[in-house]
């Protein structure tokens, strides 16, 4: 079983057809976020759904009701799950829980840049806690970080951790994977590759390698 997920932030319909299509089998999940959605249209959601899981990275950041209406459309065009924020508070997160029913959300807690020192690293622990408390199914945490990731996962319970940030960045799938990250989130790296698909199954496979040591 894969513990990679793509983040497809490519900005055109029929390259992001190709690519998902190609990395699907060595994949969890494809995310999907305003890039190409704001390029492609929702419908790209209901096509790449065809053949892979689905997340909607909205980070959807606003009062319950809003929030609600953004799950609800999410789930119409068959998304399997939604990154939302946290900071916002927990109604919020609670609303998009409850309208998410089968639907998994995932809440933001530390982000992988380097900006997310100024506030979010602050609270952090308190946005894994309504995480648990609101009954998300997951967490996004950094693979920047991993001596954070190792901090959160010690709190972070049942959730699943997301942790993007490996590649581009400057993370390594080994040491978000290693510090209890539970899938690992990759886009440039992938999408921008000369092949895709291989670079996709190779950093699978040496997931999947990490955890047969
Ligand atoms: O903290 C976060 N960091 C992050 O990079 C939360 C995210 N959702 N992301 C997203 O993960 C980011 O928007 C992008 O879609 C992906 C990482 O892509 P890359 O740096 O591997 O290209």
């Amino acid at each position: 079983m894969s513990r990679l997920i793509l983040a497809l932030d490519v900005l055109e319909r029929e390259k992001a057809i190709d690519i998902a299509k190609k990395t699907a089998p060595y994949l969890h999940a494809i995310k999907v976020g305003w890039p190409l959605v704001m390029n492609a249209g929702m419908e790209i959601v209901r096509e790449i759904s065809q053949f892979s899981r689905v997340i909607c990275d909205f980070k959807v950041a606003d009062i319950p009701n809003t929030t609600r209406l953004i799950v609800r459309s999410a789930k119409k065009y068959g998304a399997s799950g939604i990154i939302v924020h946290s900071f916002v508070g927990r109604d919020s997160v609670r609303a998009a829980v409850e309208e998410a029913g089968e639907m998994d959300v995932f809440v933001v807690t530390e982000m992988s840049h380097p900006g997310a020192l100024d506030f979010m690293q602050k609270h952090a622990e308190e946005m894994v806690k309504i995480a648990r408390d609101e009954g998300a199914r997951g967490i996004i945490a950094p693979a920047t970080r991993p001596e954070r990731l190792r901090e959160i996962r010690k709190i972070a319970g049942e959730l699943l951790i997301l942790s993007p940030g490996v590649g581009a960045q400057g993370g390594k799938a080994r040491d978000a994977i290693e510090a209890g990250a539970d899938y690992i989130i990759v886009g440039r790296s992938i999408y921008n590759a000369e092949n895709p698909a291989l670079a996709a199954k190779e950093l699978t496979e040496e997931i999947m390698g990490l955890e047969n040591q």
